[in-house]
């Protein structure tokens, strides 16, 4: 695999894309883990089971701009391919995950480019997750970068569902019996079931535990 070496967008060089890449990764999930650590220090509760993230490879980069029909240029990855980095946020509940975004969102250097809500209009294949792509500056020695990052926020549940369905997809390079597909439909509805009833417990054990508080 091989990039054609033009120039674009201040970024000229794979060297150079993994720099900016990277350092967008740390600084989002600096910002992930302070609001986190906010979180537990005001509502003693930390509403981020973990955070993982990546850089996608040069070969899955190649394959979704050929996808697309377009050249394996730098200028050409950096435009079109918004999510060379890769944040992925686990949380408890569903109400965490917007919760989450409203406050990254709301950050003054964090400019949103899309959201898409798989939670409120699951994908056919039944897989649910919220997506956000957003870009923050980068201040290099010389001048400033706005570097985009995919952000996948979901429960603990919708990502072992989409864990399993990813392995299943490549399993079957792409074609997934339709018995298997039924199936997974199927356990999708299982975890928004079980998401729905965690939360109603989560905050019937937080009024519990208000009211003994104020006894
Ligand atoms: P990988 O290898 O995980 O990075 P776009 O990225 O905007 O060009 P698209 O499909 O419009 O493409 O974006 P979308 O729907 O927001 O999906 C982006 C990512 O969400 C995918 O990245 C997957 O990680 C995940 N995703 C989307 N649909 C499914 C699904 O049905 N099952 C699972 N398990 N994951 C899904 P990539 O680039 O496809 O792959």
């Amino acid at each position: 695999m091989e990039f054609k070496p033009e120039m674009g967008n201040g970024v000229d060089s794979w060297k150079e894309v993994n720099l900016i890449y990277n350092s967008a990764l740390k600084e989002i999930g600096t910002k992930l883990e302070i609001l986190n650590d906010e979180f537990q220090h005001v509502h003693q509760y930390n509403p981020i089971e973990h955070i993982k993230s990546r850089i996608k490879t040069p070969e899955s980069i190649v394959k979704k701009l050929r996808k697309n029909g377009y050249e394996s240029t730098i200028p050409n990855m950096v435009k079109y391919v918004n999510d060379i980095a890769g944040i992925r946020v686990i949380c408890s509940f569903t109400s965490d995950i917007y919760r989450i975004a409203e406050m990254l969102i709301n950050q003054s250097d964090i400019k949103v480019i899309s959201v898409k809500d798989y939670i409120k209009k699951p994908k056919p294949s039944g897989y649910k997750s919220y997506h956000l792509i957003v870009t923050v500056p980068i201040f290099l020695s010389d001048r400033i970068v706005d570097a985009k990052v995919e952000i996948q926020i979901r429960t603990v549940a919708m990502d072992f569902w989409a864990s399993l369905e990813h392995k299943i997809h490549y399993k079957f390079e792409g074609n997934v019996p339709e018995y298997i597909k039924k199936e997974l439909v199927e356990c999708a509805n299982i975890v928004s079931a079980l998401d729905g009833r965690m939360l109603l417990l989560n905050e019937e054990v937080q009024k519990k535990c208000a009211s003994v508080a104020d006894t």
